[in-house]
């Protein structure tokens, strides 16, 4: 926790600050290593408070040890957030713009009237984008966990079942093996519902000849993990084989490209040129690939339009699709490590096309 405050402190002068107040979940617990529901920090040059309620004083105490832990129901929130402002002699402090609700804005400017309150603008969500070596570990161990899930799943599925039925098997599977929640709710779309690239499982059964598209991810720790496979239950045709190399061929053209240095829009690019130019630019409309961590979606983004320059020790989704109404669809999604000389993939399941 100390290596990411100091990251933070690093940036103090760039706006100015004396402290920051962070309010939201995630970025509280990247901080604080707090995993409760309820909490605001308050980090200054020289000093660390995490506000909370009787419910999590207990839990605070163990988990920040980097904090005073102090329970603001006894007199308030403002009133607590006006005592530490006074005893630390803060005039500016950096809130989080993208976060705060605008009542919680006006009843900070309101009440503390005398102090420059700054927009932070992502800045702690920017120094989330490089991972340490913790946050490595757990990712790599949540993306075998969704391993480990598509291959029990590729024996489990079969004709007749349902899509919610494949689903619920997935997230049973994944949770027995040590997930605590899912990243997102799990897609399992078959036959001609594989073209919407987020459908939610329904009742359709899964029939011969499907293409069954399945994009799921769990939680372990905190971290998230996210990948796709696309399989055919029974034989390919031909038209469904096509796609498939294609979609394979760019994903693979992109892991083969991808490296610390280069700019969002040119690791999209090393997929996208490759579906365009065999007449599919309509049928791959979203990104390559995000970032990805305590949040399944996070900063950079390889797309069409990204300026992100993509760093070592980033980790991003590359999942280029192509979908076509009527006929269905392909993904095939990786999570991988931004590396000085390329990527290390943290998807070991295979990528030829699967017929079950
Ligand atoms: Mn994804």
């Amino acid at each position: 926790m100390i290596d990411r405050i100091s990251k933070l402190l690093a940036r103090f002068d760039e706006l100015d600050l004396d402290a920051v107040l962070v309010s939201s979940a995630y970025n509280r617990r990247y901080l604080s290593g707090f995993t409760g529901s309820s909490g605001y920090l308050i980090i200054t040059k020289t000093a660390r408070y995490m506000l909370t309620d009787f419910r999590y004083i207990e839990q605070g105490k163990e988990q920040c040890i980097a904090y005073e832990i102090i329970d603001y129901y006894k007199k308030g929130l403002l009133d607590t957030i006006e005592d530490i402002l006074l005893k630390e002699s803060i005039s500016s402090i950096g809130f989080e713009d993208s976060k705060l609700t605008v009542k919680e804005f006006e009843q900070l400017i309101t009440k503390f009237e005398s102090i420059k309150w700054i927009e932070m603008n992502n800045m702690i969500e920017e120094i989330r984008m490089i991972k340490d070596d913790s946050e490595i570990e757990l990712i790599a161990h949540a993306a075998s966990i969704g391993d480990a899930a598509f291959s029990h799943i590729i024996d489990y599925i079969k004709p007749g079942m349902t899509e919610i039925e494949v689903a619920i098997e997935l997230e049973y599977y994944m949770k027995k093996n040590g997930a605590s929640k899912l990243s997102f709710d799990s897609i399992v779309a078959s036959g001609k519902r594989s073209s919407l690239p987020h459908a939610m499982p329904t009742n359709k059964v899964i029939e011969h000849g499907d293409f069954v598209t399945l994009d799921f991810g769990c939680i372990y720790k905190g971290y998230c993990s996210d990948m796709t496979r696309t399989i055919v239950i029974g034989e390919a045709s031909d038209k469904q084989k096509e796609i498939y190399a294609l979609v394979l061929k760019a994903q693979l053209n992109a892991c083969n490209h991808i490296k610390a240095g280069i700019i969002g829009k040119v690791g999209d690019g090393y997929a996208r040129d490759i579906i365009d130019k065999a007449g599919y630019r309509i049928n791959f409309g979203h990104g390559l690939g995000h970032g990805l961590g305590l949040e399944v979606h996070e900063k950079p983004r390889l797309s069409l339009l990204s300026e992100d320059l993509i760093k070592e020790n980033m980790i991003m989704s590359i999942e280029p699709g192509i979908y076509i109404p009527g006929f269905g669809g392909v993904r095939i999604e990786d999570l991988v490590l931004i590396t000085k000389d390329g990527i290390r993939n943290f998807c070991t399941s295979p990528k030829e096309l699967i017929r079950t």
